[in-house]
């Protein structure tokens, strides 16, 4: 089995590399975000209890997604592996996922990180409101908020790849497929 853990500030582009990243390897494309919206579509209790917290662009609690991500490695048959896309997003969630993984004797193979500046992050978000209808990309204040959280508590799970070595930086500006063709560089290293 292979991991990979897509990372980068909202709106890098961790989405939507990973969907075609997954179809190419036959990963299962795991992002915390798209199933956080899916409960929050689907009006559950934990959808109601998170929509709050994601309008303002802060992080849900660590145990929910961490929950989540739980449910569905030990749901799933007949992938190559998991593509982490937007998970962990803090340092407690990467270490509880470096636990899951080895209690099931596998482990964080690639940390690919797409670096793109502030200033091109903030248009295409502003792009994505007018097509996605989400909370959290239709104020600049919230994106500038999304940007300062990614800072503050999930840039520091970049030296915990560091340290298990899977760290990769990616240049994260260019067209979409340029990008792909980066990232799968790195990844056929390894599969
Ligand atoms: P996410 O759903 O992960 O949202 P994101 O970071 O904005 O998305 P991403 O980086 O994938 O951007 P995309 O590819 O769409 O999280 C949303 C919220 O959920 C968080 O703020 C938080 O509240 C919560 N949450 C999620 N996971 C959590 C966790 N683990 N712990 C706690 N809370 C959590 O790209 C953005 C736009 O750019 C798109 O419109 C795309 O078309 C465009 N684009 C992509 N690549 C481009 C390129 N090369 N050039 C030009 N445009 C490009």
């Amino acid at each position: 089995m292979v991991n990979i853990l897509m990372f980068g500030p909202p709106g890098s582009g961790k989405g939507t590399q990973s969907v075609t990243l997954a179809e190419k390897y036959n990963l299962l494309h795991l992002s915390t975000g798209d199933m956080l919206r899916a409960e929050l579509a689907a009006g559950t209790e934990l959808g109601k209890r998170m929509e709050k917290i994601m309008a303002a662009g802060e992080l849900v609690p660590d145990d929910v997604v961490i929950a989540m991500i739980a449910n569905k490695i030990d749901s799933t048959t007949g992938k190559a592996g998991f593509i982490f896309d937007g998970f962990p997003r803090t340092v407690e969630q990467a270490e509880a996922l470096q636990t899951m993984l080895g209690d099931r004797s596998m482990k964080i193979d690639q940390m690919l990180v797409l670096e793109v500046n502030d200033a091109e992050l903030m248009e295409r978000m502003k792009k994505r409101a007018q097509i996605s209808g989400r909370a959290d990309d239709a104020d600049p204040a919230v994106i500038n908020n999304r940007i300062e959280v990614y800072r503050a508590k999930t840039e520091p799970v970049i030296d915990f790849g560091r340290k298990a070595s899977v760290y990769r930086s990616i240049d994260g500006v260019g067209s979409i497929d340029e990008i792909f063709g980066r990232l799968c560089d790195h990844i056929d290293t390894i599969i």
